[in-house]
């Protein structure tokens, strides 16, 4: 006689709620899908974005690994002639002034081979983890597609742009030129060396943002009107990289993080393709040296953005600052997991992953990447727990995001504590995040 496995009460909510947020999560990858790519949110961000695409290509494999790879590979269409690959891509047949800063501010020319606009800054590198994964959902059709033997080259040429012009520091660690390079924009850690940016005066420019989100939740107009100055300088100096261009130079730790977990993934692509891992292998080795001698603080068990203009470390206990759990072989895993799980970030109750210190002062649970929480940053954590074999954390985690994804929807951004939602509804990487974490089990 066999006994069939029983279910407990919970096991089988948990497994009808995941039926239900799978099938509202397709639908929201779906509708946001145009014609090569998915836009992050079909009003606020009608365009495509760097990471976006790389966490949608995440999520979007569970529905279709040929889509997965064309999120991927139209964005490095529009990759710069010098490697760099553009925050965003812009969907021509969109009105030009949807957006702003759009095309018409910020003039990439024939930067790339196709001259298809786009900006002229970047975002985090997790392209490469999403490519992999990508490859990964369905092998065969990769391997039909010419897939990795595709994207190899490009992603090589990008993570070189970013080990080499973007070493502006001259400490082996890439650098943000801007706050939205982060993909944190507002975070409290960019206050202090954003406040030596002249403004641009208010009024030379129109904001496009607050037509779709309350005007609390989002950048003030000072911080808007530092954006705009650093960007036009940038792009009236040619998209330059040099220490005396940017005005704004930051060594991040996520976004270094994501490059070091990227070189792993790289090492794993080259082999795959039967090219040498070898110096993939060495530049993360070098990379993550790096950033624990410049960016890691042992007696905080936290990683802190570094101000390349005033050689200083941004004392801002910002959830960039956990993300390093990412790198395979951190050594200070244990204790960036601990950090975790103080008062400040709350990791066993606090869901999704606080952006920035409950325990702040000007912690704020509605404000732009100031307080609420991101599936994103979530998913990232999640990830470097498995990683670590912290595998009891990372179930729990997995859960309670779900149950909060399933109680909220899939809004930009969350209140950790209350789950109250905010920001655009019908958001990709949340959906598409929270796809991979059910299919996950
Ligand atoms: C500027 C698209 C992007 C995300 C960023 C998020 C927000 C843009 C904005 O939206 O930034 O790039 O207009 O605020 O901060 O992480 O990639 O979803």
């Amino acid at each position: 006689m066999t006994i069939a496995p029983s279910l407990d009460v919970d096991s089988l909510q948990a497994v009808s709620t995941h039926r239900d947020l799978d099938r509202a999560a397709r639908r929201v990858l779906v509708t946001n899908w145009r014609t090569r790519a998915t836009v992050p949110a079909a009003k606020l961000y009608p365009h495509q974005w760097s990471w976006d695409s790389a966490f949608i290509a995440i999520g979007l494999r569970h529905l279709s690994p040929t889509r997965a790879q064309q999120e991927l590979e139209s964005l490095f269409g529009a990759q710069w002639r010098d490697g760099r690959v553009p925050h965003i891509v812009f969907d021509p047949g969109v009105a030009m002034d949807a957006y702003f800063p759009g095309p018409g501010f910020w003039r990439s020319g024939s930067s790339n081979a196709a001259a298809v606009p786009t900006s002229g800054i970047v975002q985090p590198p997790a392209h490469a983890l999403a490519a992999w994964a990508a490859y990964r959902a369905d092998p065969a059709v990769a391997r039909i597609r010419g897939f990795l033997p595709r994207m190899y080259p490009k992603l090589a040429r990008w993570h070189h742009y970013l080990l080499t012009q973007r070493d502006l520091g001259g400490a082996g660690l890439a650098s943000i030129v801007h706050p939205w390079e982060s993909g944190m924009d507002n975070s409290p850690a960019w206050d202090a060396p954003l406040s030596r940016i002249e403004p641009m005066p208010l009024g030379s420019f129109t904001r496009r943002d607050l037509a779709h989100a309350p005007a609390a939740e989002r950048p003030t107009d000072l911080d808007y009107g530092r954006y705009i100055r650093l960007a036009s300088d940038y792009r009236d100096a040619g998209y330059t990289d040099s220490p005396s261009v940017h005005a704004f130079a930051i060594e991040d730790p996520m976004y270094n993080a994501l490059l070091i977990a990227g070189e792993h993934v790289l090492a794993d692509i080259a082999a795959a393709i039967g090219r040498d891992p070898a110096p993939h292998r060495a530049t993360a080795a070098r990379l993550t040296s790096n950033l624990m001698n410049r960016l890691y603080d042992p007696a905080a068990g936290m990683f802190f953005p570094r101000d390349v203009q005033t050689g200083e470390v941004v004392r801002s206990w910002s959830v960039t600052g956990l993300m390093p759990l990412i790198v395979p072989g951190l050594p200070v895993a244990r204790d960036l997991v601990t950090t975790a799980l103080n008062n400040r970030f709350r990791l066993r109750e606090a869901c999704p992953l606080p952006s920035y210190d409950l325990t702040a002062p000007d912690y704020d649970p509605s404000h732009y990447w100031r307080g609420p929480g991101w599936v994103n940053t979530s998913w990232l954590f999640w990830h470097g727990l498995r990683l670590h074999g912290e595998t009891t954390l990372a179930d729990d985690l997995r859960a309670r995001l779900l149950q909060r994804v399933h109680e909220t929807g899939f809004r930009e951004y969350v209140d950790p504590l209350t789950g109250a939602g905010h920001g655009s509804d019908g958001f990709s990487w949340t959906a598409a995040l929270t796809l991979d974490l059910i299919r996950a089990a």
